[in-house]
């Protein structure tokens, strides 16, 4: 499988999360990425950086320019604060506080009050870096997009951060801007008439779902622990559908904590089925793998090599397929991704 990758990842580099009451080392960092391209690297696969001279317009019309600006400062304004009030460390900036029922929707301009106006959580620390690290990983989607647009089968997008957490206008879950949604937008750019986004990672991928709730031109489907158990707690119910013309354009299936991959495989056919009757002209996957039974933060229980068989379901699709890495949370985090995409390239070639 063809992968795009840059080391500019490192860039973004958190130090710690809130995580079950207190401050704890993040579980999304640097070294994730590395394992995984270590054992693509292991395996003999073609890895390419992304192209410099990327067309950028589908960042801008998937984030709201005022958000992105945003993004681009907060950290320069954040470390204006922290000499201001004469705090000698090197500490990320981070939201403690958040606008609910009742509450004003207006950016304040304070910058503890910007933070959690753009935000919906305290796990996903802003670095020094993490502007780049967030580009680097747009370019690496688009390059990886770029591919199959000209006739490559299939790619793979190894970004970090991920993205499917962030929304037109907030980030979270250790996410800032929607690589898959970025790419897919990008398709209809070039002249898609129909996308499809089949988002496999252990959480809902509230991000994507609130950026095309009101499309029909992507099909959102998304497979993840039920939201009344399970991160990110506020969507993804099986009644969310889509609104307007996007009305049974999205796609829940809210799974119990403990599903293994009998039950997983069930949900799975059932969203391939409804992909293969929207007829999209290419696949996104949101490829995240902390489904694994043995992930840090994740309750499913897939055994490493039932990816295999996921990615095999998936080759059975016979789309141009681009994967864009989301979660998964754990030393083997690159076998269980090269499984997924061996799986699908061995269907691929019988
Ligand atoms: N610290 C992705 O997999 N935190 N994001 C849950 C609390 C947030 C997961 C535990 C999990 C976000 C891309
Ligand atoms: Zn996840």
């Amino acid at each position: 499988m063809f992968t795009i990758y840059t080391e500019d990842h490192r860039l973004h580099n958190g130090k710690e999360e809130f995580h079950r009451g207190k401050m704890e080392e993040c579980f999304e960092c640097p070294r994730r990425a590395e394992l995984i391209i270590q054992n693509i690297r292991e395996l003999g696969w073609k890895v390419d950086e992304p192209k410099r001279q990327v067309d950028l317009s589908a960042l801008y019309r998937i984030h709201q320019p005022r958000y992105l600006s945003f993004l681009q400062t907060v950290y320069e304004q954040w470390q204006r604060v922290l000499i201001r009030e004469e705090i000698e460390e090197k500490i990320d900036a981070m939201p403690h506080v958040w606008s609910c029922r009742g509450l004003r929707q207006i950016e304040p301009k304070n910058i503890y009050g910007k933070l959690g106006y753009y935000s919906f959580d305290a796990a996903t620390p802003i670095t020094a870096g993490t502007w780049q690290a967030i580009i680097a990983a747009v370019r690496t989607v688009l390059t990886a997009q770029q591919f199959i647009q000209s006739g490559t089968i299939a790619s793979f997008a190894l970004t970090r951060p991920p993205g499917h957490h962030a929304g037109s206008d907030f980030f979270g879950g250790y996410c800032f801007c929607n690589n898959a949604a970025i790419a897919a937008e990008a398709f209809l750019q070039s002249g898609a008439k129909r996308v499809a986004i089949l988002d496999v990672d252990y959480h809902h991928g509230n991000g994507t779902q609130q950026i095309f709730y009101h499309r029909n031109d992507v099909l959102f489907i998304s497979l993840h622990g039920d939201p009344a158990e399970a991160y990110p707690y506020f969507l993804g119910y099986r009644d969310e559908t889509g609104e307007g013309v996007g009305k049974g354009f999205n796609v829940n299936y809210p799974l119990p904590l403990n599903t293994d991959w009998e039950q997983y495989r069930t949900s799975l056919l059932d969203a391939l089925n409804i992909i293969e009757t929207y007829r999209p002209e290419v696949l996104v996957i949101s490829l995240g793998v902390d489904t694994y039974e043995d992930d840090d933060i994740s309750d499913f229980c897939i055994a490493m090599h039932e990816f295999n068989e996921m990615g095999s379901l998936l080759a059975q699709m016979n789309l141009p397929t681009l994967f864009v890495m989301e979660g998964g949370y754990y030393e083997e985090v690159g076998t269980a991704v090269t499984n997924v995409l061996t799986g699908f390239d061995q269907a691929k070639h019988t």
